[in-house]
């Protein structure tokens, strides 16, 4: 057991879920764990953040590695013997069958050096290509138009209490009153303007709320951007300094005129014209983008087409306003940084640019050449689970796709069809119950690392609490197995500051720079931003909490706009799926489910699936508030309870993701990906719902 682990009974941490990372205090009181905000003046904690030590002490939290025997049931193991059988298994499949025989499926839950060294086992131990990770399924859309638009991709280039100065802030598909509760004390003073085809908690705050049709933002940015040319809004000066592109992108956004914007996402022209002025008449303002922007088949463009509104109005880059990506998991953005993406290493350095693999097989230890090239997205991933030439192993640390991955049936099926699913986690999730072997981890609270929260900052972790015996770190499980498939022991470190120490050495000069944030600095309290390179002749970098300044990251130092059309959604609705589902979160549960669900307090508020649908949507099909219903896409459907909102379109119906079983939103979500990105469309089915009991 790591050392690092010896606890103290009071530790300053952050807490276990969302990438706001709030800072808590930690009391171990005799072994119950107490915790509070750090800074209760500050926001406080929303209430997972309250409820999450419940988990540490889950009654069916994981304390002994599971190996499924003949009888087919799971069955307590020792370590050695399940770390044995795993490499032994591996190693046989990929002699057997190559490298991509084996897969490796990361998580945007993990901290930096968990996803730091997952990286190099699946690179060098394995040597396999076929590594990716949930953050696909988060914010890799706004990754992918934000890399295009400004040259690097930072989910926030600028700290989040600069919100609390804007005067007008435009949410384009994120209810952060419910996913980032705390995060609201810097919205409430600016104007808001909401575009949520839900009248969502933020959305009551709003001083506008635009309500499109699902999968209608593209068309809606677009008018937007039309409206800020054709009334005069543009920023002239700013266009001609600091950007490119600005013509081919309107030749394309001139046929997306208002009144033909209306007519796609039911939102009044005047309520566009409104929202541009507000935007375009104050000082300080930001355009923020979240999942129900960006989760669709073509989220990459319509995130591109925010940026682009973003920059006719002059915003990204100005001291007080910008555009951001509200990036959701605890570590969504050092998830993305440090190589456990299908086509990245550690640095946000790309895969297949000779530079980048010399400088990191160098720190490796190994050669270049042995580097495997790009695999393949995570829904590609999945989908390709044994299937001939596909995967016929797959590893999982920190993700839970049979509940939250889309076409859920489908991927279940593949994960069935496995010859082996080897499954890391601390409580046995859904997926979990499908492994060959599952492997009990520390959870946050035991255990210590690093994470980048949304604004691009890295924050310390810290133990209270030694772990239950018998539960080892992510960090070990990896060692673990690569010693065991030949690996020398020093090349996969199981202390995580040891595993730091060479992230900074192999992001250094790439994108993400991280060479210069030691752990002495963080726990001086500095607050430090990548990038930040190492040292320079002395001086030691302040990091980097305000980007583009000066000049975006492109070789010209000029931003992009992106030539983005409008175009039909995957899921298009017909006579016998005449309603369009969409899914999201509510405040209590916390994704797939896996954790939140096992706190009573939260199960208490929020306890099963439920369907939201309007009133008359309801009458016209038979359905009654309180009752169960079905909701039948293509792909598949999901039982939920009828919720009635009088609030909602009447051709939109809702349902978070959070539930397993027959509840899982994720049964009606389809294999559609948008064609940058890779990102699934979460937020769209075309539906039918039907009143449902159950068969006797
Ligand atoms: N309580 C809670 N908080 C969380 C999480 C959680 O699971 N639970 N998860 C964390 C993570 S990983 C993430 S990524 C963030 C996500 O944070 P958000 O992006 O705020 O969350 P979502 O609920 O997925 O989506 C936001 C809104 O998009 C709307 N929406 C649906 N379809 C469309 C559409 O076509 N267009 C537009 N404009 N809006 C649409 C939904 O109605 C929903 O209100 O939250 C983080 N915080
Ligand atoms: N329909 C629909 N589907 C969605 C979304 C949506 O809006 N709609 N949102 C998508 C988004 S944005 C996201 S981020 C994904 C998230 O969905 P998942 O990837 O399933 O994320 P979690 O539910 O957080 O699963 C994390 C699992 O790992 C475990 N875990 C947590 N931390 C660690 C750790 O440090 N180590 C190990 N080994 N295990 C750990 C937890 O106990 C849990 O079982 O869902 C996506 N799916
Ligand atoms: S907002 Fe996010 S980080 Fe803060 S307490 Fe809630 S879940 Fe935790
Ligand atoms: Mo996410």
């Amino acid at each position: 057991m790591s050392a690092d682990l010896a606890a103290a009974p009071e530790a300053a941490t952050h807490c276990a879920y969302c990438a706001l990372q709030c800072p808590t205090v930690l009391r171990d009181e005799g072994g119950a764990v107490v915790v509070r905000p750090a800074d209760p003046a500050g926001g406080g904690l929303c209430q997972k953040g309250w409820t999450a030590p419940a988990v540490l002490r889950a009654p069916d939290r994981l304390r002994t590695p599971l190996v499924r025997g003949p009888d087919g049931q799971l069955t307590p193991t020792d370590w050695d013997s399940a770390l044995d059988l795993v490499a032994g298994r591996l190693a046989r499949l990929r002699g057997e069958h190559g490298a991509d025989a084996v897969g490796v499926f990361g998580s945007g839950g993990l901290t930096n050096e968990k996803a730091y060294l997952l990286g190099k086992f699946a690179r060098v131990a394995l040597g396999t290509s076929r590594i990716d990770y949930n953050g696909r399924f988060c914010m890799s859309s706004a990754a992918a138009a934000g890399n295009a638009a400004f040259g690097l991709d930072r989910g926030l280039p600028f700290p989040v209490a600069d919100l609390g100065r804007a005067e007008v802030i435009l949410l384009a598909g994120a209810n952060p009153a419910e996913t980032m509760p705390p995060l609201m004390r810097h919205l409430n003073r600016a104007r808001l303007v909401v575009i949520d085809p839900r009248r969502t908690r933020t959305a009551e705050l709003a001083a506008l709320h635009l309500q499109p049709v699902p999968g209608t933002d593209l068309a809606l940015a677009l008018g937007l951007f039309h409206l800020a040319v054709t009334e005069g809004l543009l920023d002239e000066a700013y266009l001609a300094e600091r950007t490119t592109g600005f013509d081919e992108a309107w030749r394309r956004a001139v046929a997306w005129w208002p009144e033909r914007v209306e007519g796609i996402t039911g939102v009044p022209v005047a309520d566009m014209r409104e929202a541009v002025r507000m935007l375009a008449g104050a000082d300080r303002r930001y355009v923020l983008t979240g999942r129900g922007a960006e989760q669709h088949s073509k989220g990459t463009d319509t995130v591109s087409a925010f940026v682009n509104l973003s920059l006719a109005l002059g915003l990204p880059g100005r001291p007080g306003s910008g555009y951001g990506c509200l990036t959701g998991q605890g570590n969504g953005q050092g998830g993305r940084e440090h190589g456990q993406k299908a086509d990245q290493l550690p640095g946000y350095r790309m895969i297949t640019d000779p530079a980048a693999r010399a400088h990191v097989a160098g720190v490796w230890g190994v050669d270049p050449d042995t580097l495997p090239g790009p695999g393949m997205g995570a829904y590609q991933l999945l989908d390709s689970l044994g299937t001939p030439g596909g995967p016929k192993a797959l590893l999982v640390l920190g993700s839970n796709p049979a509940v939250s991955a889309p076409n859920a049936a489908h991927v279940s099926r593949r994960l069935a069809a496995l010859d082996l699913l080897v499954v890391a986690d601390f409580v046995p999730s859904e997926t979990a119950a499908l492994a060959d072997v599952v492997l009990p981890v520390t959870q946050w609270a035991e255990e210590e690392g690093t994470l980048t929260n949304l604004e691009g900052r890295v924050v310390r972790r810290r133990p209270v609490l030694a772990p239950p015996p018998g539960v080892r770190t992510d960090l070990d499980v990896l060692h673990g197995l690569a010693v065991r498939l030949g690996q020398p022991p020093e090349r996969f470190p199981t202390q995580p500051r040891t595993v730091f120490e060479e992230l900074r050495r192999a992001s250094a000069g790439g994108r993400a720079d991280y060479a210069g944030i030691s752990w002495e600095r963080l726990d001086a309290g500095e607050e430090l931003y990548w990038p930040c390179p190492a040292d320079d002749g002395g001086a030691r970098h302040p990091g980097t909490p305000r980007m583009f300044l000066d000049r975006f990251a492109h070789p010209d130092g000029r931003a992009r706009f992106a030539p983005v059309e409008d175009r039909d959604s995957a899921e298009v609705p017909d006579a016998g799926r005449p309603l369009l589902a969409t899914t999201g979160r509510v405040l209590a549960h916390y994704q797939s489910g896996a954790q939140t669900r096992r706190v009573p307090e939260l199960m208490a508020v929020a306890p099963e699936v439920f369907v939201e649908v309007h009133p008359d949507t309801a009458g016209r099909f038979g359905l009654t508030d309180g009752a169960r219903a079905r909701v039948v896409s293509a792909h598949g459907a999901v039982v939920a309870r009828v919720r009635l909102v009088e609030s909602l379109r009447a051709d939109t119906v809702f349902v978070p993701f959070h539930f397993p079983g027959a509840g899982r939103a994720n049964l009606m979500t389809g294999p559609a990906l948008d064609p940058v990105s890779g990102m699934p469309e979460f937020k769209l089915a075309a539906v039918r719902v039907e009143p449902w009991s159950e068969p006797s």
